[in-house]
């Protein structure tokens, strides 16, 4: 039988690291499914994960896509996935160990009186570790410009640490999102919170990924600077 929540992790290149993860939060004292949703890894991971299904058996669920087409476009599919499902809360999570499994008891705790729990690294002080000065000034610029600009009351808004309710999900239209890349994580926030679901954010550590490479491209970052100006834009239009 399947369990109440799942937790959603997009994968690209991830074979040092996604064996390891799985059979942490599987280790958990939390009862919850897994998704990992694999853009056909040329190293691999995807076949990994295949491998181990049948030792987890309907707690553990991949899906295999043709190709690399983005982590805002892999999270969509893997909403879709939770809502056919009847899944309660929905955990997003990268694969690289940046984001602690041990938190996961903890997002679900907190959602009991939210509809999204978003994991922050800048509440109360800053928690990041290893990362280089230029990741470190990109995010904080992202998120003031976030902030600025849209008004969704987070100090963290590019997390992809994040807990949300079904119903949440359902409420919105997850055909029409602009994003393909990582500020798909800013216009889900954005959506919901227009929504007038409730938001809460609690502390995480975020630890830079010891094994494998990140995946942020210049494409990614010209993306993020025009996806608040085109939801703004789409929502004047729907005012008129
Ligand atoms: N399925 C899928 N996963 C992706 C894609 N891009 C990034 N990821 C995954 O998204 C997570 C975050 O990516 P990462 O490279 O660690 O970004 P960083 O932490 O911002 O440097 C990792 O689990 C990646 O494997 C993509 O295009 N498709
Ligand atoms: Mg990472």
């Amino acid at each position: 039988m399947k369990n109440n929540h799942l937790v959603i992790i997009p994968t690209y290149n991830e074979a040092g690291n996604i064996l390891k993860l799985i059979k942490k939060i599987f280790s958990l004292n939390v009862s919850v499914d897994i998704l990992v949703i694999d853009d056909n890894s040329p190293d691999g991971t995807g076949q990994l994960v295949k491998k181990c299904l049948s030792k987890y058996k309907s707690h553990l669920h991949l899906m295999n896509r043709e190709k690399k087409m983005g982590l805002g476009t892999a999270y969509l599919s893997g909403y879709k996935f939770a809502i056919e499902n009847k899944y309660d809360y929905i955990i997003g999570m990268d694969a690289d160990f940046s984001h602690d499994p041990y938190d996961i008891p903890r997002f679900i705790e907190k959602m009991a009186d939210c509809d999204l729990v978003v994991g922050s690294r800048y509440i109360d002080g800053i928690r990041i570790l290893n990362w280089p000065l230029h990741r470190f000034l990109l995010s904080t610029a992202a998120n003031l410009y976030y902030r600025t600009l849209s008004g969704v009351p987070l100090t963290d808004q590019t997390t992809a640490y994040k807990c949300i309710r079904r119903e949440a999900l359902e409420s919105i239209d997850l055909k029409h999102f602009y994003a393909k890349g990582y500020s798909f994580l800013f216009e889900l926030n954005y959506k919901i919170w227009r929504k007038g679901f409730k938001i809460e954010e609690i502390p995480i550590i975020f630890s830079e990924r010891k094994i494998g490479k990140t995946k942020l491209t210049h494409w990614i970052l010209l993306e993020a600077l025009t996806i608040v100006w085109r939801l703004k834009f789409s929502g004047f239009l729907k005012r008129m």
